[in-house]
């Protein structure tokens, strides 16, 4: 016995061997909608890398976000937490750290992902765009700082220092009338060539800081690495090589119909298209975002690269890339996102789980982004917290068409009106039911672009029930920032 334990003695003196757990490299990507070629596949345009990424994971092609906003979204996605629960269902300004848990008593000792994954013993670490913050709001991050081992720079202020700014011309100058959406003079809401080199954009360096913290990945601590990428979101600034890869002359609209809006909720947003189109900027807006959907393409290719290049990773890695919500460019009429037809709560959804995945399958499956938070848990063999709305999505990873028995959720409140209003989607069938009492019916196979509102069709009568069925009757009301947070001393302070 005496001798076994002194035989025994080194031996617990080595470390333990290298874990078995998976790393993840989770990948948000800012407002890209389904025009790349593993979804909808725009005419012309080009991505090969997410084909690629398509062709190495299962592409939850009917995935939703769970609010149609960058804060919202990304809120629901760290936190695992959905709207109808926190009452987060739109963007709100002027953060410095992360005043959601002000913002919502439920998220007040919310854990977050990363955090969760630090908790069980993995290296956390985030760059760019993960939580909301903008190119023009320095210092206005929701960031949670205390969720990370290490975060790219200032993690208050992840992305604004990083963009460049390309030379403007007025409005005035250039023949356009007064009234571009976001203020005139700025051109937040525009499409410019820069005449820089890709090393010198914001998610580039966001890239390079990534590959700098794979190759320092170690053996025995997994690595959780989040990375944000704020292209294809507005301005549409990216060099000119991305913008010239689809010439002016040859940019496709999307499919649209003048009167679409005849039979559906109206979104409040029209002057933006009204602007657009009286000062023919539409072919350009929709170059200027292709555009950026290619630099950000070209990005991804840099991160799977360096995954591949990495031995300590490279068979070992689970990869989660998703998108914050889709957007429209002019589709019904509406600009940006802030809605909830299908052109705004479907997102691009991939996930790649080394032994797990069948890559390259593409499922129809409905997903909420909230799913996400549960799935990397069950994949990394972690428990789920309690706080944690979602589902996991491993039986689709193994089986995509496995039914999941649960409709996606997406939930907003729209300005003028008072209670939250909420979208529901299965394989085949959308169901809109607004804050207002309005309500919409699709059917996406025979109509994808939702033109149709089928609602007063008798025969989808229990289609209509049963994706009713779906929406809460008990969703949270909007959450507002309570009086005694120090968030709105400060904002008070600031006036
Ligand atoms: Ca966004
Ligand atoms: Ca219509």
């Amino acid at each position: 016995m005496y001798l076994f334990l002194i035989l025994l003695v080194p031996l617990l003196l080595v470390p333990l061997p290298a874990t078995s757990k998976p790393h993840v490299l989770f990948i948000a990507i800012d407002d890209l909608n389904d025009y790349i070629s593993p979804l909808d596949n725009h005419p012309g345009v080009q991505t090969p890398h997410f084909e690629r990424l398509a062709r190495t994971s299962v592409n939850f092609a009917n995935a939703h976000c769970a609010a149609p906003v960058c804060h919202a979204s990304r809120v629901a996605v760290m936190t695992g937490v959905h709207p109808t629960r926190s009452g987060i269902y739109r963007n709100m300004f002027g953060a410095r750290g992360p005043r959601w848990r002000h913002e919502s008593k439920l998220l007040e000792k919310a854990v977050v992902l990363s955090q969760h994954f630090r908790d069980h013993g993995y290296r956390a670490v985030g760059g760019g765009k993960i939580f909301h913050t903008l190119q023009w709001t320095p210092h206005d991050s929701q960031n949670d700082p205390e969720a990370w081992d290490d975060y790219r720079g200032d993690p208050n202020n992840p992305i604004a220092p990083d963009w460049p700014r390309p030379r403007l011309v007025p409005d005035e100058k250039a023949g356009l009338t007064k009234g571009r959406p976001l203020g005139g003079h700025s051109h937040l809401f525009g499409a410019a060539p820069l005449n820089l080199p890709d090393e010198q954009t914001g998610d580039h360096m966001v890239v390079d800081w990534a590959l700098e913290q794979m190759k320092e990945a170690k053996k025995g601590t997994p690595l959780f690495l989040a990375v944000g990428l704020f292209r294809p979101h507005i301005p549409w600034e990216v060099p000119q090589r991305w913008f010239d890869l689809y010439p002016l002359a040859g940019v496709n609209l999307p499919p649209h119909r003048e009167d679409d809006l005849n039979d559906a909720h109206h979104h409040g947003r029209t002057h933006w298209h009204k602007w657009v189109v009286e000062n023919k900027q539409w072919e350009k807006f929709m170059q200027g975002y292709l555009a950026s959907i290619s630099y950000v393409d070209h990005q991804l290719g840099r991160l799977l690269d360096g995954l591949e290049a990495t031995p300590a990773l490279k068979n070992n890695t689970i990869i989660v890339l998703w998108s914050d919500h889709g957007f429209h460019i002019g589709e019904k009429a509406n600009w940006e996102k802030f809605a909830l037809w299908d052109q705004t709560t479907r997102v691009p959804l991939f996930i790649h789980a080394p032994g797990v995945s069948r890559d390259g399958a593409e499922t129809r499956q409905p997903a909420t982004l909230t799913d996400i938070y549960p799935t990397l848990c069950e994949l990394a063999a972690i428990p789920v917290p309690e706080q944690c709305d979602g589902l996991s999505l491993v039986p689709q990873l193994k089986s995509p068409e496995r039914k999941r028995g649960r409709l996606a959720l997406c939930s907003f409140q729209f300005w003028n009106e008072n209670r939250p209003s909420h979208a529901v989607s299965d394989e085949r069938y959308r169901f809109i039911r607004y804050g207002n009492g309005f309500e919409e019916l699709y059917d996406l196979k025979e109509d994808p672009h939702e033109y149709e509102n089928l609602i007063d069709d008798p025969g989808l009568a229990a289609v209509k029930i049963r994706l009713a069925a779906g929406v809460p009757e008990d969703a949270a009301p909007i959450a507002t920032l309570p009086k005694d947070s120090p968030h709105h001393r400060a904002n008070q302070a600031r006036k």
